[in-house]
């Protein structure tokens, strides 16, 4: 398959002025109708072919201004050569039939349980209807739905509807990305929302009916996030409906499709019973995501999927802010930056590292990456902290009034920085178009009078980028007082050039507090003693550093004890002791500060200090770690346990869930040593899903938990979202050596439907999750996975190519490991007819 480059781009041929849709639904054989009003576009000088996409389509019929054309289609589309069409705009008529029944791949108008959905983004609509699939094509569309079904659902408001049928108007032009259609037998959760300027919009969750009492949570998300949006960037709701629909098959966690976001089911539903903390948090998240999409992505979309991070980047940022202005923002950095070390460092530093804007793919479903996604927001974050809060702001107003319902470009977004803040971002730039993770190395000096902080930095070579430029790094700094005292508070270094130094007056030595908050996604090398960590640990202001000084400790020794053999000594369990005990810290921060650090994250920090990562012994070492911390926590845990327990009903908000969150923490560390006794009588008290599954946890993690995991399936087999929890359980804390063993019984389930993406990823996903499990020496993880990668890849391989990162990591580990995973890689390239998805996967962990 040809790879499509950016430099190729081409405004399209034509000008869609309006789309007309007709649907006549059936399961196996769904007629569409197209009219598409076309005129010819000026940015594209003389006569062109008209070319339209379509794909899996059976043409009934084609008709250029009324009159029937002959002319068929190839694999991908249908070409109306130039001749044929009139200087000016005419009509293109189509009718076709699809199969949504058959449609395993989920791209385009497909079945999921006896319902009707769609998945647009990014080439699905030409699985629809003939059409040019290209998100800078924008038009407005009308929609007729006719079938069976008592809700039948598009974009925009409704202008009709009777038994049978509905009709639908999008005032606002769109890519086809953003169409959605959904008909099923739904019942609605709704709730009224009048806008700032007082338009009322009607807000609907549609879903199953027995699911109505798990919208509530969602539905109050929705209703903080238009309501902020509205504050914080001026960004109104501008149709009369916003649906949501939630269906259980789906590729992705959720699609922002104009006034009608379709939802995996797994981030609406939520009740205490059945959602643990976590999920409410994500419901919150990816519900505020996809509605900030109206204004970025929808309102303003993407010139081509180049720019994908245009959209995306920018409402990840906008959603991490909703988060953190819902909840606490020490908090929510540390989760994200926790996620964009786990998935974007290791991605930047292996075969699949590409820019934040690539310039080259074969397969766009295969670009839905972190490094679009979180280095995306990172970039805008540091742009944020160069131009500061004010030049942000008017430069996001620039940015909404002068590309409002335009296809943009990075080019224009960071021209609308430059014009609004005068700043020069001809070097930033390079954040946009060089892979990577920059490693920043540090010195300091001080001569009594003079203090003086050196940075350099290097960015790694990465699959086609041997050599790149100096970034500039926003490097946010604050200086401490061997007394604890702050004498610098936080100011922005820039270092801009390969090699700089930043002079201080300090009549002491300070200790110097780096990278505060994250300010830049980079990782720093500098060597630091045990003691000035547990000193920033005890006195840094600024709390991602003080936890990233306690996390530094952690893996320094954890790190020691994989290496030599180091015990646990006092330095860590004292520094790490306090901090859990200490009242004055948010219980959600000191239950942070107690997570050790992960496997994966150990393997890839000891293959970038030269040593090779033996996974076993990683997985063992880290036991050994908590079991020390728990020994050392012990004789305190039971009272912190019975201190931390929330009286009254079960709320799901931040302090609540904080509270939570270090109680589970306790429970997990004790059950370490306690048989498991408390964890065994936390899971039977337990009355909300978050503390059942964080007893469960702790007991599988010890070992232990077959009878709860016995009384868990009896209890939810006939919820597939809590379900999904099961599954995935007890495969990521299978001890390593049974990891492969437990996964391969459960793939025997009744239960395990491996056509549904999400039971899909909670069997197969959490074996690659189990790190020791995945990469245990006898192979049997890594056939296992590739086994199934293959026999999801022909029904759906988007969802089998994503799910194939598992191997990329292959370059960090020994001979063996390497080869194991090279003859997978390689099996897997050899299979006839591998997808064009899995295939340009394959082909790029293979080097
Ligand atoms: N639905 C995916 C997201 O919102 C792709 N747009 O990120
Ligand atoms: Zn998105």
């Amino acid at each position: 398959p040809r790879a499509i480059h950016l430099s190729d781009y081409l405004p399209y041929t034509h000008l869609v002025e309006e789309v007309a849709l007709v649907f006549r639904l059936a399961p196996k054989a769904t007629r569409v109708a197209a009219t598409l009003r076309l005129a010819p576009n000026p940015a594209r000088p003389g006569r062109h072919d008209l070319r339209l996409d379509g794909e899996n389509l059976r043409l009934l019929s084609l008709r250029l201004n009324g009159a029937a054309l002959e002319c068929a289609p190839d694999d991908t589309g249908l070409t109306i050569p130039a001749a044929h069409l009139p200087d000016g705009p005419f009509t293109v008529e189509t009718e076709v039939e699809i199969d949504p029944e058959g449609n395993t791949a989920l791209e385009g108008l497909y079945m999921s349980r006896g319902m009707y959905c769609t998945q647009c983004e990014a080439e699905g609509f030409r699985k629809i209807t003939f059409y040019p699939d290209r998100p800078d094509v924008m038009a407005p569309f009308r929609v007729r739905v006719e079938g069976d079904l008592p809700v039948l659902l598009s974009n925009g408001n409704p202008t009709g509807q009777g038994t049978g049928w509905a009709e639908w108007v999008d005032p606002w032009p769109k890519p086809a990305y953003l169409f959605a259609l959904v008909a099923g037998d739904l019942v609605a959760h709704s709730a009224p929302f009048r806008t700032a300027s007082g338009r009322e919009v009607a807000l609907n969750i549609w879903v199953r009916k027995g699911d109505e009492d798990r919208c509530a949570y969602a539905m109050d998300s929705l209703i903080r996030s238009m309501r902020w949006d509205e504050e914080v960037y001026g960004r109104e709701y501008d149709l009369d409906v916003f649906n949501i629909v939630a269906v259980d098959d789906f590729n992705m966690g959720a699609m922002e499709n104009k006034g009608l976001n379709i939802f995996n089911s797994k981030f609406v539903l939520a009740s205490p019973e059945t959602a643990t903390d976590d999920d409410f948090a994500r419901i919150e998240a990816i519900i505020a995501h996809e509605y900030f999409h109206n204004w970025t992505g929808n309102r303003i979309t993407c010139r081509d999927w180049f720019q994908l991070c245009l959209k995306e980047g920018l409402t990840v940022f906008r959603d991490q802010q909703f988060s953190g202005d819902m909840r606490s923002h020490a908090v929510k950095r540390i989760e994200d930056v926790l996620l964009l070390r786990a998935r974007q460092f290791r991605e930047d530093g292996g075969p699949l590292a590409h820019p934040v804007r690539p310039d080259s793919y074969v397969e766009i479903n295969n670009f839905y990456t972190a490094t679009i996604y979180e280095k995306g927001a990172e970039v805008i974050g540091m742009l944020k902290r160069l131009v500061g809060d004010e030049g942000y702001a008017k430069a996001l107003d620039l940015y909404f009034t002068r590309h409002d319902g335009q296809a943009a470009t990075i080019e224009d977004w960071l021209t609308v920085f430059q014009d609004a803040t005068g700043r020069d971002l001809t070097q930033f730039k390079r954040w946009y178009t060089e892979a990577g993770t920059p490693r920043v190395k540090v010195w300091e000096e001080w001569d009594g009078a003079t203090y003086t902080l050196t940075f350099e930095q290097e960015n790694p070579p990465t699959p086609g980028q041997p050599e790149k430029g100096a970034k500039v790094i926003p490097i946010a700094l604050g200086l401490l007082n061997p007394n604890g005292d702050e004498v610098l508070p936080t100011t922005v270094l820039e270092l801009t050039e390969g090699r700089q130094s930043f002079r201080f007056p300090a009549a002491t030595r300070p200790v110097p507090s780096i990278l505060r908050g994250f300010s830049a996604p980079v990782v720093l090398e500098r060597e630091v003693s045990p003691e000035e960590r547990a000193f920033l640990l005890a006195h840094d202001t600024d709390p991602f550093n003080k936890w990233e000084a306690g996390r530094a400790l952690a893996k320094d020794l954890l790190a020691r004890m994989v290496t030599d053999g180091a015990a646990p000594g006092p330095d860590w369990l004292d520094a790490i002791a306090r901090v859990t005990f200490d009242e004055t810290l948010d219980p959600a921060f000191r239950a942070l500060a107690l997570r050790l650090p992960g496997e994966d994250d150990m393997a890839a920090t000891l293959h970038a200090g030269g040593v090779t990562p033996d996974p076993a012994r990683i997985w063992t070492e880290r036991r050994r770690m908590a079991e020390a911390l728990a020994k050392r926590l012990g004789p305190q845990l039971p009272g912190l346990i019975e201190a931390l327990a929330e009286p009254g009903p079960f709320t799901p908000d931040a302090r609540a869930a904080g509270r939570r969150s270090l109680r589970i923490a306790a429970l997990n560390l004790l059950t370490r040593i306690d048989g498991g006794r408390a964890a065994q009588a936390a899971y039977r008290a337990a009355n909300n899903m978050t503390e059942e599954v964080g007893a469960l946890v702790a007991l599988l993690e010890a070992g232990a938990g077959q009878e709860e995991l016995v009384a868990f399936e009896a209890r939810w087999a006939k919820d597939r979202n809590v379900m999904d929890k099961w599954f995935a359980l007890q495969i990521a804390l299978a001890h390593p050596d049974r990891a492969v063993g437990v996964t391969e019984a459960l793939t025997r389930h009744p239960d395990f439907d491996w056509k549904n993406p999400n039971r899909f990823r909670s069997v197969i996903g959490a074996l690659s999750g189990n790190h020791a499990g995945f990469h245990h020496a006898s192979g049997a993880g890594y056939r296992l996975v590739a086994d199934w990668l293959l026999k999801l890849d022909p029904l759906n391989p988007q969802t089998a190519a994503r799910m194939s990162t598992a191997f990329d990591t292959w370059p960090r580990y020994d001979a063996d490991r390497q080869g194991m995973v090279q003859a997978e890689l390689a099996r897997m390239a050899a299979t006839p007819g591998l997808s064009r998805d899995l295939g340009e996967m394959v082909g790029r962990m293979r080097g």
